[in-house]
Parts: structure tokens; C-alpha cells; sequence
């Protein structure tokens, strides 16, 4: 069966990944950023036109943050698959742009969500004495923490840590963005569901970032291009003012702590958390024209 027509566990997503590196080794770097709470690799590809030559921007697109929402793995997998597969078509796009993936953020939440419970969101920190488990990785980043939309109540749904960044997965995260802080233009952290492109800013509603109308604009572009695969309709804007505010996810830590210009979060299609098997080539073909749309403004950094 084809690897976009069904959805792949942890080990298979890290074959899928190593094997597209042994087959283009010269466009393609296979690379672990640390280990999960549970041991897992948070495993990451990079693609650009030349290994030998450090591109000067870095377009960052991470998914599976939250356990249950494979589809987003599929994509970014999909993104890299097709890149390499068309290299040459993409040598505009990929000028001095170095391609940075992390397909699976929460290992150990999605392999939970396989084994036990398919609607898991959070990782599976356990602590001692306690029936609850896991922390929202997605309320962990160290912007605004645990100002609002989080809580400290480790059972809920989007609980916040004991600390900004006290988490192996977000940290494994910040210490690579940190890292490259200078060469990252774009972040993207894809979500689901809801057929939605977020900017900044997510915890609170009516702040409004010093660069909005570039934000926006570069958010309707890639709504533009999903729209043009099959019609399908994404609404822009920042999530505090369409969904709910939430505070110390990854896309204002990137845009206010790191000061990276293009930073989203993407909430693809799906029924709560699901999206059939024989749909899922479909959102991943027309996801791959919201990313590249993303990809071609990186250039203008
Ligand atoms: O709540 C989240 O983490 C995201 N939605 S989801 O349904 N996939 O859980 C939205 C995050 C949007 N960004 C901010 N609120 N900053
Ligand atoms: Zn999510």
C-alpha cells in the first residue's frame, strides 16, 4: 500500500524519512533534534540544493504537536517527498533556502493515540503519584506562559507544564530555532482541524503585531493556492480573534521571542481529528501548494 494511503506509526515515519535521505544524500539530511519524554527521537530532514553549502534562510515546518492529528504528519512528509522527487521544478523556490521538517513533534503522543486512545493531544510526561498525565506542548513555549487558554491543572486537556519550556520535545524544538535564530524567516506549526491559517498574536485578543498586514497577506496568498487544488476554503487571522486565545504556543514564541517574520499556525481539514485514508493524498496535494506559497516568501528575507 502506498505510504499517502494510510496513516504510519513512529517507526515508520523515521524509515520513510531515513530512506528519502539515502536516496538523495546530496539534497538531503537525516538528523535527530533529542529524545521524548518517552525516549522517542523527535527526528528531523533537512532539504536543500547543495549539503555542502549552508543556505542563508531556513523555512521551518514542524506537525504533530498534538498527538491525534495525523494528518498533519502526512503533509509534511508529503512536502518532502515531493520536493526531492522534483528537485529541478523547485530550484526558484529553494534559492539559498534550506528546508527544515519535523514531522512528528510528539512522538509518544501519536504513538498513543495508535495504541490506546486516538483522541490523545498532549505527550505523555507521567508524574509520579498522579493518574494525569501529559503537558500541551502546544502551551509550553516560553511566550506568555500559562497567561491564558492554559492551565495548571496537570488533567487538563492544556496543561501548561511545570515551566516554560520544561519539556524535552518543546526544548528540542527552541534549542534548534535558537540555534538558527538569524537564517529562520518561516515557521510553521501544522495543526488540526479547521481549515484555518493563524498569525500571531494567539493569547490575547485585540494585540495586534507590529507587521499584520505582511502577516495577513502572506496568509491569504497560501489560502489562495490550497484553494485552487480542489476549492477547498481556509479563513485567515489570528486565533485569539477566530478560535479562542491560548497562550505560549510555538507561533508567537517564533514571531515575539525569535523575531521570526512569517510565523503561522495551520489547522488542516478533517472530521474532529480524522480525515478518511483515501482523502489523505488529497489534503496532502493541496497543503503542498499552501507551502510552497509560504517557502517562495522566505526568499524576500
Ligand atoms: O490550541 C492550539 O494549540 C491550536 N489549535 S488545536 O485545535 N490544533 O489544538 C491553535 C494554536 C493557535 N495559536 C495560538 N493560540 N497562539
Ligand atoms: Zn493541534
Amino acid at each position: 500500500r502506498g505510504f499517502f494511503s494510510h496513516y504510519p506509526r513512529y517507526h515508520e515515519v523515521l524509515s520513510f524519512m531515513s530512506g528519502l535521505a539515502s536516496r538523495y544524500p546530496q539534497y538531503c539530511r537525516y538528523e535527530s533534534l533529542g529524545r521524548s519524554n518517552e525516549g522517542r527521537h523527535i527526528a528531523a530532514l533537512s532539504i536543500s540544493l547543495n549539503s555542502r553549502v549552508r543556505p542563508r534562510r531556513v523555512a521551518y515546518i514542524q506537525a504533530a504537536t498534538h498527538g491525534r492529528e495525523w494528518i498533519t504528519t502526512q503533509t509534511v512528509l508529503y512536502l518532502a517527498y515531493e520536493l526531492l522527487s522534483n528537485l529541478r521544478a523547485f530550484t526558484r523556490v529553494l534559492q539559498d533556502v534550506e528546508i527544515f521538517l519535523v514531522p512528528l513533534v510528539n512522538p509518544d503522543g501519536y504513538e498513543y493515540t495508535h495504541t490506546t486512545d486516538r483522541f490523545w493531544r498532549k505527550n505523555r510526561h507521567r508524574y509520579a503519584g498522579h493518574s494525569c498525565s501529559g503537558v500541551d506542548i502546544n502551551r509550553n513555549f516560553g511566550n506568555h506562559w500559562n497567561y491564558q487558554g492554559a492551565s495548571q491543572n496537570l488533567c487538563s486537556e492544556v496543561y501548561s507544564g511545570t515551566a516554560p519550556n520544561s519539556e524535552p520535545e518543546t526544548s528540542a524544538v527552541v534549542r534548534y530555532l535558537e540555534f538558527n535564530r538569524n537564517r529562520v524567516k518561516l515557521s510553521l506549526d501544522v495543526h488540526s482541524f479547521g481549515k484555518f491559517i493563524f498569525y500571531p498574536y494567539g493569547y490575547a485578543k485585540n494585540t495586534v503585531p507590529p507587521t499584520v498586514g505582511t502577516l495577513r497577506s502572506v496568509a491569504l496568498r497560501a489560502a489562495n493556492q490550497i484553494g485552487r487544488y480542489r476549492g477547498t476554503r481556509y479563513t485567515t487571522g489570528t486565533s485569539a480573534s477566530i478560535l479562542y486565545e491560548a497562550s505560549g504556543s510555538l507561533d508567537d514564541f517564533a514571531y515575539g521571542n525569535l523575531g521570526i517574520p512569517l510565523s503561522y499556525t495551520l489547522e488542516l481539514p478533517g472530521d474532529e481529528f480524522h480525515v478518511p485514508a483515501h482523502d489523505i493524498i488529497h489534503v496532502c496535494k493541496e497543503t503542498f501548494a499552501g507551502f510552497i506559497e509560504f517557502i517562495r516568501h522566505v526568499s524576500l528575507y
